[in-house]
């Protein structure tokens, strides 16, 4: 069914080939933005909400955070004391002779994980339980009271350098919740303790590209509940590995909410972020949050809409990553062997985490061999032939202009799309070194003068993927094209990559046409 368009909200058209020399689209009407992009903006109290969007239209990744952003799909690996006692959370006296893999191979992990397209990968050098993976000085509760390799084995060491081997960024899980050290809960000392730790993971093994810290903060042996001081840690991590982002309870990658590996539809970036009473913010510091950050409740369902943003203190860029196992649990059990999700349930959690502007961090435990079981590399091989199938041959692809044009509030691009083709698939982009602006958009295709809508959704985001029913562009349509027309956006949109795609298996909708679930 082709309508006939009527161009309410579209102030420009920006045409694929006009853009492909790099031509910046002509400005139209609408409120002018400043060009300042900035990490965070402050809101004063009755500032109107036209110039907190504005604001917000204006907050922009970090290096580290763009950088992070753009390896999209991540592995998690928990391998610890836990795969030997068959537990999901052990309580530290569990003795370190029980951690013993018959077959430990780094590099069995690293070539799954790479033929999967992943491109970091973050082990679980310490969790609750405090036994630590690599021989540390700390506490004698680590590989080297091991019988794995007499006690001369460094699992921290081996997976780093099989990452580096293969090209993949490496980082550490480091839980600061110790179920084993009987410092723990005395504050200072066990602070002191912790940021030791941290020297020697940051120190001894390269390149650390993620570090992630864990909310869980549990009873001390003492009965004393640790205070972290979160901003020590922060300042060993900044000093030693000054590429790394940090997760969790630190301000430069939040968890998205839940461990289901669904973001939510509307995934902002910018989000509203709590500050220490009368802490400073400094802005010329390379982490200006950093002395501030309070750890929020991020499981809302809405965390950065124009209602959400309207009373926040700070807007601060702060993505999702999207943590999910393979498994019912994060370690490997032999008894879950039969449970691991399906090549179709992984392609699902991608289009609902890669695409809808997080980054997947998918858990892959290693079994009591040291190796990732075959059911999990085979389901993950399946889920790549599944999106490498997709995406490896565009219906058609367009890339925008770098530059948005000033002053513009909506707008719509254009590519051209063969006749004869269908497809099922979408792709969007926005260019989120200029910020996260597009809040509703819809895609249509045209010809002929007449459009028909296929597709609609709400944020784009660093990348926006969508699945609808099969669109036929019929083979002899004049001049068939798609059409991404922004109808409200926070100023300037800045689209830079818009594509098309036929995947052809039944898989659950996510455009608002047609959506059926
Ligand atoms: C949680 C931990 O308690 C789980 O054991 C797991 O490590 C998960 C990724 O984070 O908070």
């Amino acid at each position: 069914m082709m309508r006939e368009r009527t161009p309410l909200f579209v102030a420009f058209v920006v045409s694929a080939l006009a853009c492909a020399g790099g031509i910046a689209p002509r400005a139209a009407q609408g409120p002018r933005q400043p060009a300042v992009h900035t990490r965070f903006v402050t809101i004063a109290p009755g500032d109107p909400l036209e110039s907190i969007v504005a604001k917000a239209a204006r907050v922009v990744p970090s290096p580290n955070q763009l950088a992070w952003q753009e390896r999209e799909f991540i592995a998690f690996a928990h391998f610890g004391m836990n795969t030997f006692t068959d537990r999901e959370w052990g309580d530290g006296k569990e003795p370190p002779a029980l951690f013993n893999p018959a077959d430990f191979d780094a590099r069995q992990w690293v070539q799954v994980f790479k033929a999967a397209g992943m491109k970091l990968l973050i082990l679980t050098a310490k969790h609750h339980d405090g036994f630590c993976l690599w021989p540390t000085a700390t506490t004698t509760h680590s590989v080297k009271s091991s019988p794995w390799k007499n006690g001369n084995g460094d699992v921290v060491a081996e997976v780093a350098r099989a990452c580096r081997e293969a090209g993949l960024a490496f980082g550490v899980y480091v839980s600061p919740w110790d179920r084993h050290e009987p410092v723990y809960g005395e504050s200072p000392r066990y602070d002191e303790f912790f940021r030791a730790q941290l020297r020697e993971l940051l120190t001894r093994y390269g390149e650390v590209a993620e570090v992630w810290f864990d909310g869980a903060n549990g009873e001390g042996p003492n009965g004393k509940r640790q205070v972290y001081d979160w901003p020590s840690y922060y300042r060993v991590v900044r000093e030693l590995q000054p590429k790394a982002v940090i997760f969790g309870m630190a301000p430069d990658v939040r968890w998205v909410g839940t461990e289901s590996g669904y973001g939510r539809e509307t995934e902002w970036s910018v989000v509203p972020l709590k500050l220490r009473d009368g802490a400073a913010l400094r802005p010329e510091a390379p982490h200006p949050l950093d002395d501030a950050f309070v750890p929020g409740d991020l499981t809302a369902a809405d965390l950065g809409s124009r209602e959400a943003i309207r009373t926040a203190p700070v807007l601060a860029w702060y993505p999702a990553e999207t943590d999910v196992s393979i498994r019912p649990g994060w370690f490997y059990h032999a008894k879950q062997d039969a449970q691991v999700k399906t090549p179709e349930k992984l392609v699902d959690i991608y289009f609902s985490s890669v695409g809808r502007n997080g980054v997947l961090l998918l858990n892959v435990p290693p079994d009591t061999r040291g190796r990732i079981a075959d059911a999990d590399a085979k389901s993950l091989s399946g889920m790549r032939a599944i999106l490498d199938r997709t995406f490896a041959s565009p219906v058609a692809e367009a890339k925008f202009g770098k530059q948005a044009p000033a002053g513009v509030a909506a707008a719509a691009y254009e590519m051209p799309v063969p006749g004869g083709r269908r497809f099922d698939v979408a792709l969007l982009q926005e260019d989120i070194r200029q910020g996260q602006r597009v809040e509703q958009f819809t895609l249509e295709v045209c010809a002929a003068g007449a459009c028909r809508e296929f597709a609609r959704g709400t944020t784009i985001g660093y990348k926006r993927l969508l699945r609808f029913p099969e669109v036929q562009v019929g083979p002899a349509e004049r001049d068939p094209r798609i059409r991404l027309t922004v109808g409200q956006a926070r100023g300037t949109p800045a689209v830079s990559a818009l594509g098309v795609y036929f995947m052809g298996t039944s898989q659950p909708q996510d455009a608002a046409t047609g959506a059926t679930r």
